[in-house]
């Protein structure tokens, strides 16, 4: 199995390509990853450096790897967080390539918008291009419940409202949809759910909810979901294997104290998670 996934790169911590690259590298997975930024550190410490690479940039990069026939064998054109609007053409023109030589290939696009506490926070030029552009051409698309909400101009809160908004997001493209941060009102107390939908049904797991938020942990989710959905075919094993690893991630790092990912240190959960989860089908 082989990744193309474009995003960021940070020296300092986990987000991005700095998140996803090693679990699925844990897993056995060949990644090529391409850079969108290269910063020291993400965003969230409200100040950092580095520069951020254009869409031609990035389009002679994939072009170099063309060259050397490193897109003849692509599974999987995994794409994230946006900064600026022009990085959006350069990865569709990659999947475009990719798709050409692997029609099986598939592109898992995570559409990040924002979240439920934040509200969107990509500039209005980047909202269009997700919503227009790129979500029409996405095969696997892992918004979290307010991105679904912004991306089909409805507010899904019950999980029949999350399901129907899903179905809204699939007429548009996306044949698969996982669903994140699912926060239903009659939830049990301490607990947060994902969601997937596909071809083969509609499933849902629920996980403890542990309280912070750690940069970089939705960029983990996207990575593992899509790859155990491209190897197996089997969503609802996706759908508890992707929440095992991250909810084990999630916890290491919570018990370290510390601000960022345990990503390494966590390197067991990728490949035998601690935790196990069992999905319940819902349609
Ligand atoms: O996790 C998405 C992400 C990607 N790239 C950069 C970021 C973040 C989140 O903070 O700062 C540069």
């Amino acid at each position: 199995m082989k990744v193309l996934s474009i995003q960021s790169s940070v020296a300092y911590g986990h987000v991005g390509n700095s998140a996803a690259v090693f679990p699925l590298q844990r897993m056995g997975i060949e990644v090529m990853p391409v850079y969108t930024v290269h910063f020291s550190n993400h965003t969230g410490y409200g100040a950092w450096r580095g520069p951020l690479l254009s869409g031609a940039d990035v389009r002679e990069v994939v072009t170099g790897i063309e060259e050397r026939g490193g897109l003849d064998d692509v599974d999987i054109v995994l794409s994230g967080y946006q900064g600026a609007d022009d990085i959006g053409d350069a990865i569709l023109d990659a999947v475009d390539r990719v798709k050409r030589r692997n029609p099986a290939a598939v592109y898992a696009c995570d559409p990040v918008l924002g979240n439920a506490t934040s509200g969107c926070f990509v500039k209005p030029e980047v909202q269009e291009l997700i919503r227009d552009r790129v979500v029409p051409h996405a095969d696997l698309l892992t918004p979290n419940q307010f991105e679904l909400g912004f991306l089909t101009g409805t507010d899904p809160r019950a999980i029949d409202e999350t399901l129907d908004a899903v179905e809204l997001l699939r007429a548009q493209g996306p044949r698969t949809v996982l669903v994140t941060s699912v926060e239903r009102p009659d939830r049990p107390a301490d607990t947060i759910e994902m969601l997937a939908v596909g071809e083969s049904g509609a499933w849902i797991v629920q996980t403890p909810h542990l309280p912070f938020h750690a940069n970089g942990s939705g960029d983990v989710t996207a990575a593992l979901f899509s790859a155990h959905f491209q190897r197996t075919g089997n969503l609802a094993f996706a759908l508890e294997r992707s929440a095992a690893s991250v909810y084990g991630l999630l916890k290491n790092t919570l018990e370290s104290g510390q601000r960022e990912l345990q990503l390494v240190e966590s390197q067991e959960e990728y490949v035998a998670p601690t935790a196990s989860f069992t999905a319940q089908r819902l349609r």
